[in-house]
C-alpha cells in the first residue's frame, strides 16, 4: 500500500511477523493505509521511542504493537505518543503468552494501552478496533465496518 500509512504495526521480532501479519491482512481488506516496521523495545529503544514520537508528525493515527516475552513494546510505544496504542501479546513463550498479556495490559494510569487476546485472533481484532477508531471520522470505513458485521451474522469468519 503506498498511501500515507494511518496505521502503523510495530513487532518485535521477525518471530513475530507470520502473526502480525494477520492484522496486515485485515487492514488491506478496509482499504487501511499502513505499514509493518519491526522494532524491539528492548533490542532497539532508540528506534522505538523514534518511532512512537514521529508517527503522529508522519500522518498516523493508531499504534498496533505486537510482542512475546515480557513485551514492553506497546508501552514503551505508548509512552511517546498521543495517538492509540493497541497492544497484542504473543504467545511463543514457555509462558503460553501470559507474559505478554500481563506485560502488555498492566500499564499504570496515565499511559494506557487497549489489549486484545493473545496471539492471531488479537492480531486481527487489534486491526479491527484500528479501522473502528478510524470509522469515527470516516463514513466510508463505518459503512465497511457495517457490512463485516452483516457477513460475520451469515457466518463469515474474518
Ligand atoms: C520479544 O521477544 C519479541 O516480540 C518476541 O515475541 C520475543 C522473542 O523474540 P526472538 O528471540 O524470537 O527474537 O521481544
Amino acid at each position: 500500500m503506498n498511501a500515507t500509512p494511518l496505521v502503523g504495526i510495530l513487532y518485535g521480532s521477525s518471530s513475530d511477523l507470520e502473526v502480525m501479519r494477520e492484522a496486515s491482512k485485515v487492514l488491506e481488506r478496509f482499504g487501511v493505509a499502513h505499514e509493518m516496521v519491526e522494532s524491539s523495545a528492548h533490542r532497539n529503544p532508540t528506534s522505538t521511542r523514534e518511532y512512537a514520537r514521529e508517527a503522529r508528525a508522519r500522518g498516523m493515527r493508531v499504534l498496533i504493537c505486537g510482542a512475546g516475552m515480557a513485551a514492553h513494546l506497546a508501552g514503551a510505544a505508548a509512552s511517546e505518543t498521543t495517538l492509540p496504542v493497541i497492544g497484542v501479546p504473543l504467545a511463543g513463550s514457555a509462558l503460553g503468552g501470559l507474559d505478554a498479556l500481563l506485560s502488555t495490559a498492566q500499564m499504570p494510569a496515565g499511559v494506557p494501552v487497549a489489549t486484545v487476546a493473545i496471539g492471531t485472533a488479537g492480531a486481527k481484532n487489534a486491526a479491527i478496533l484500528a479501522t473502528q477508531i478510524l470509522a469515527v471520522s470516516d463514513a466510508r470505513l463505518a459503512l465497511a465496518l457495517e457490512a463485516f458485521k452483516e457477513e460475520m451474522a451469515e457466518g463469515k469468519r474474518p
